[in-house]
């Protein structure tokens, strides 16, 4: 069996992607989950990435005696092992298109990641509204994600046809725009309700929402409810 070792849902970005695609396509794993801990460099999260994967990240999986780290290998591996699912578009040019896109977004958008961490259970929309005034590099960012998703080549569908290993990758940035709150496209808002419609997406979203950490680095734009 498949392990997928992951941190905290409402907040590990990275996670999500190959936790998406094992769920969309239904390929049986067992799901660890490495909670993040609430000051950063305390309690034994990196001490327990460490213990299977050298350079201290999550997502982790493992497998038949290997392990692979970084979502988009891990993705890789996982199309190779189960080609007949195609987890990459059957057709070459979408697939070709499908893996520029998850490159692009495994390598860039720095300024979306900066600014708006993903946060799946918060409200952020007043936070956002000051980061777009105030961050044109966000704005570029936003540009450029809303471009990527007015060219899917169904209006009502995902990235490059069938859901697939692109979509996983664009999936945080879904999360990132709704808590923030900020402005798209209607193709763009067509598209993050298609994805936030899907059984995959919508696992996902439930359980970080059930999820009680609070982790003190990771929101830096609001305290911690009191709990009286
Ligand atoms: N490029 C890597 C990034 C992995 C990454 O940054 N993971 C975060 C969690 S979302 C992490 O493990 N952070 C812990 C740390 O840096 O100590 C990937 O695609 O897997």
């Amino acid at each position: 069996m498949m392990e997928l070792y992951i941190a905290n849902k409402n907040y590990s970005s990275w996670s999500m992607r190959p936790w998406l695609v094992l769920t969309a396509f239904e390929l049986p794993f067992r799901e660890v989950l490495l909670p993040f801990p609430k000051e950063r460099g305390t309690g034994h999260f990196k001490q327990d990435v460490l213990a299977i994967n050298p350079n201290g990240k999550v997502p982790v999986l493992v497998h038949d005696g290997l392990m692979v780290w970084d979502s988009l290998a891990i993705c890789e591996y996982l199309a190779e092992q189960f080609p007949e699912r195609q987890l990459w578009p059957a057709g070459r040019a979408q697939r070709a298109r499908a893996r520029a896109l998850a490159a692009e977004m495994h390598s860039g958008f720095q300024a979306l990641r900066n600014h708006c961490g993903m946060n799946i259970r918060a409200d952020l929309a007043e936070v956002g509204q000051t980061l777009w005034a105030e961050q044109p590099d966000l704005r570029d960012d936003v540009a450029r994600v809303c471009q990527i998703w007015s060219e899917r080549p169904d209006p009502g569908g995902f990235l490059c046809g069938d859901f697939s290993i692109a979509d996983a990758f664009y999936a945080p940035v879904v999360w990132r725009l709704k808590s923030y709150a900020l402005p798209v496209n209607e193709d763009s808002q067509y598209y993050m309700q298609t994805m936030l419609q899907h059984p995959a997406m919508q696992a996902w979203e439930q359980a970080a929402k059930q999820e009680q950490d609070w982790v003190n680095y990771l929101e830096p734009y609001q305290s911690e409810p009191s709990s009286s």
